[in-house]
């Protein structure tokens, strides 16, 4: 049985020298040391030797294994080392040469647009609030005065969702009755800025998805010298304190009075051309004094607070601002157009 031994270690020395890859490696583990190699097969018989036999044998039997697997793990060594000089050898790899550029994002013309908005206002104290995209219709209208049926509804064509009374909303204004009833009888100063949805008819100043300002000031004694003047400075803030703003009297049925304000055109200097439909102004929003049911329907008592509201367009202020010609290329993923910004 020794000599078995010292056999087994010499053959399998042997083979080991021959081996050049993994694969013979694995081969020679599995018929040398394997569980069924005639090494371990030894270890089986160990308990059936004569007593005295066995310390020999079983001393000399580990002598072999562990001389084995030292071997193997030499020989397992040698042949990775050689693997890996072979591969820097043919597929060299030059660290020093520089990595690729990966494009890197950037922020969408009316993101930029909303947070420099945003930033103005926050100057004058305003803060943000955030309302929801999709509302029922009694926030959407009928708490901002517009019963159903009223005519004023058509000056907001809607996107329906599959839920009854439910739609995308067409403005932020439900924005202000949410704000209002969050905090009443708190005094506000908020603008809620988001996207709008409107079915509508798709021009260079019109687009069925867009963005909006809602700004809203709730207090004792606010007035429409407030109004103006919260956004002239606004408009001064934006563009400079050259810039020329105007308000027309208008009608919202949740403001009364009512105004819309416009910016001067400054694609045209105030000229006329496509963008401002030759008027020379370009429509920025609508405002007034909040009405006194809005008021109500928000938690405040008319008598005792007032209060303005303005919705603006923040994208018509990013064409002004950048000399944009259509609305049109905010939403139509031309990377021409948005790589610019
Ligand atoms: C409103 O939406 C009112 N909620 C504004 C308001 C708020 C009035 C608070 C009084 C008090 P109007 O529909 O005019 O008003 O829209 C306001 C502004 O949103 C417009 O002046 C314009 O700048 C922008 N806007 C409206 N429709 C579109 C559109 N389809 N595409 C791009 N911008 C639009």
């Amino acid at each position: 049985m020794l000599s078995d031994l010292d056999q087994i270690r010499q053959k399998a020395l042997h083979a080991l020298e021959s081996i050049q890859d993994e694969t013979s490696l694995e081969a020679f583990r599995i018929a040398y040391l394997g569980r069924s190699s005639p090494l371990m097969q030894v270890f089986d018989q160990l308990g059936k030797l004569a007593r005295e036999e066995r310390p020999a044998i079983g001393r000399r039997a580990n002598e072999v294994k562990q001389a084995l697997e030292a071997a193997f793990s030499t020989r397992s060594d040698t042949l990775r080392q050689a693997a890996l000089l072979r591969s820097l050898q043919t597929e060299r790899l030059d660290v020093t040469l520089p990595g690729r550029v990966l494009p890197l994002g950037r922020l969408h013309p009316a993101t930029i647009s909303l947070r420099a908005i945003v930033r103005a206002f926050a100057d004058m104290g305003f803060q943000v609030y955030r309302s929801p995209e999709v509302e029922t219709d009694e926030y959407n209208f009928g708490l901002l005065n517009m019963p159903p049926d009223h005519p004023a509804r058509d000056m907001w064509d809607t996107f329906y969702t599959s839920m009854p009374e439910v739609s995308l909303r067409p403005h932020t204004s439900p924005g202000q009755i949410h704000v209002m009833r969050q905090y009443a009888p708190e005094p506000i100063r908020a603008i809620l800025p988001g996207m709008c949805y409107r079915y509508e008819q798709i021009n260079a100043r019109k687009e069925t998805q867009f963005n909006q300002l809602e700004v809203l000031a709730v207090g004792k004694n606010i007035t429409l010298g407030d109004l103006k003047g919260t956004v002239s400075d606004f408009a001064r803030r934006l563009f400079g304190q050259n810039i020329r703003t105007r308000f027309r009297a208008s009608y919202f049925p949740f403001t009364e009075p009512s105004a819309e304000y416009d910016f001067e055109c400054l694609l045209c200097n105030g000229k006329g051309c496509t963008v401002c439909a030759w008027t020379g102004w370009l429509e920025i929003g609508g405002c007034g004094m909040v009405h006194p049911i809005v008021l109500q329907n928000g938690g405040y008592d008319p008598a005792k607070f007032s209060g303005f509201a303005a919705g603006l367009g923040t994208e018509r202020i990013m064409m002004l601002k950048h000399r944009i010609e259509d609305i049109r290329y905010f939403w139509s993923n031309d990377l021409r157009f948005l790589e610019q910004f």
